[in-house]
């Protein structure tokens, strides 16, 4: 039976991850922090199955510690902070997490258990203010936020370790992947969430920034399915996940709103946009000029053929049925959670 350590096991991917290494018979270690209340949040499905060790991605004693107790034969780094407004916020809590912290753990697997394989979660945001559209494993790097600067930092010193100490060191360039687990903040779910609640009326409106804003948007179980086939090769290397399809936040809102019934028409541009509801006339998508980033990545598009080559990989879930899933899950939690019954056509 196999070992796997991933850090970053209570966020969005490394709940699915965990899933699927239960799923193929593997000892699951993953490491957690400490909060004043403890929540198990999107592990508390799988907390008897799993083994949980305190370890914080800055702390290096306790990185090693980690490596130590779960002696692993895979570690899946997904540990970030990796909400990318808030890393404008706090650029140096950003950076000591998702660059030095890459070192980190990239140091505790070469003390303790160098022959361990080692996934990196590197990102589409690397690819910033894109010199090339699709962009592949080729196209060159210009980060945009203090998020995808540390995020660069640490695919490459995940290169590094593999050329220097010959650990076996993969990166995977994930461009967005969504989910029903996905933080409130992100724009898609914010959407959803939003939606469903104006649907149910509890909101009247949603608020967002760039509309125009382009996204390459999949589902994270078929993303981290990749993970693990990245670490299964017999050579490590570097692969690009992603849907080769880019569409706008304005069009996730509408197609999220259409899952509910409701139309979007759009009115006026810039700040002054709005999403008014067809059959009502409300005005249920307003722009805020706070949720605008002091630098934006305007379209992002990634070409796959990579990873479908190599690693046989390919999406099951596609945008369409990916909105519906967030929405049909938001519509679930929000209708039981406020006792309102609502039935779509
Ligand atoms: P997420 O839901 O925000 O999860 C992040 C995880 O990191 C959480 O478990 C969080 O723990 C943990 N964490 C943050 N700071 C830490 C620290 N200092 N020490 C230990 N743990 C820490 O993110 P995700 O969407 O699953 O993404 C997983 C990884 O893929 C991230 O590295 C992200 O940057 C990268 N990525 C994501 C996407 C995407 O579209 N989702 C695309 C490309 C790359 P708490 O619960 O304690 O906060
Ligand atoms: O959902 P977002 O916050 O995701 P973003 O910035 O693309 O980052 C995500 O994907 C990266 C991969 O490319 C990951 F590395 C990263 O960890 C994270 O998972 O924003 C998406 C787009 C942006 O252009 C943003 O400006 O939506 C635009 N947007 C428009 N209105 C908004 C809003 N974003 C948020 N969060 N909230 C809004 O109201």
């Amino acid at each position: 039976m196999k070992n796997a350590l991933v850090t970053g096991i209570t966020g969005q991917d490394g709940s699915y991850l965990a899933e699927l290494l239960l799923s193929k018979g593997y000892n699951v270690y993953g490491i957690w922090r400490r909060k004043a209340n403890v929540d198990y949040g999107n592990i508390s499905h799988l907390k008897d199955e799993i083994n949980l060790i305190y370890a914080d991605m800055t702390d290096l004693s306790s990185l090693i510690s980690a490596v130590k107790i779960s002696q692993p034969d895979e570690v899946y780094n997904l540990a970030a902070q990796s909400f990318v407004a808030s890393s404008w916020d706090t650029p140096l809590n950003t950076a000591e997490t998702d660059a030095l912290g890459v070192t980190n753990i990239l140091e505790a697997i070469r003390l303790v258990k160098p022959d361990a394989r080692f996934y990196q979660a590197s990102t589409s945001e690397m690819f910033g203010l894109v010199q090339e559209i699709p962009q592949t494993e080729k196209t060159p790097f210009y980060p945009r936020s203090p998020y995808g600067v540390a995020k660069l930092y640490g695919h490459w010193i995940t290169k590094n370790y593999r050329e220097s100490y010959n650990i076996f060191a993969c990166s995977g360039i994930l461009f967005n992947h969504e989910s029903e687990r996905r933080g409130l903040e992100f724009v898609t779910r914010k959407i959803t969430n939003s939606a469903v609640k104006i649907k149910l009326g509890l909101q009247d409106c949603v608020e967002l920034g760039n509309l125009d804003s382009k996204r390459d948007w999949g589902h994270s179980e078929d993303y981290v399915r990749a993970m693990w086939l990245m670490l299964q090769q017999d050579t490590p290397d570097d692969f690009v996940i992603a849907t080769n399809e880019t569409r706008t936040v304005r069009e996730f809102a509408e197609t999220a709103f259409r899952c509910l019934d409701i139309e979007i028409d759009w009115q006026g541009s810039g700040v002054d946009e709005i999403g008014v509801d067809r059959a009502t006339g409300k005005t249920v998508v307003k722009v805020n000029k706070k949720f605008f980033r002091p630098a934006e990545v305007d379209i992002l598009l990634g070409n796959p053929e990579k990873a479908e080559k190599i690693l046989g990989w390919k999406r099951n879930v596609n945008f369409s049925q990916l909105v519906e899933r967030m929405v049909k899950n938001d519509l679930n939690l929000l209708s039981s959670r406020n006792n309102k019954i609502i039935k779509l056509k």
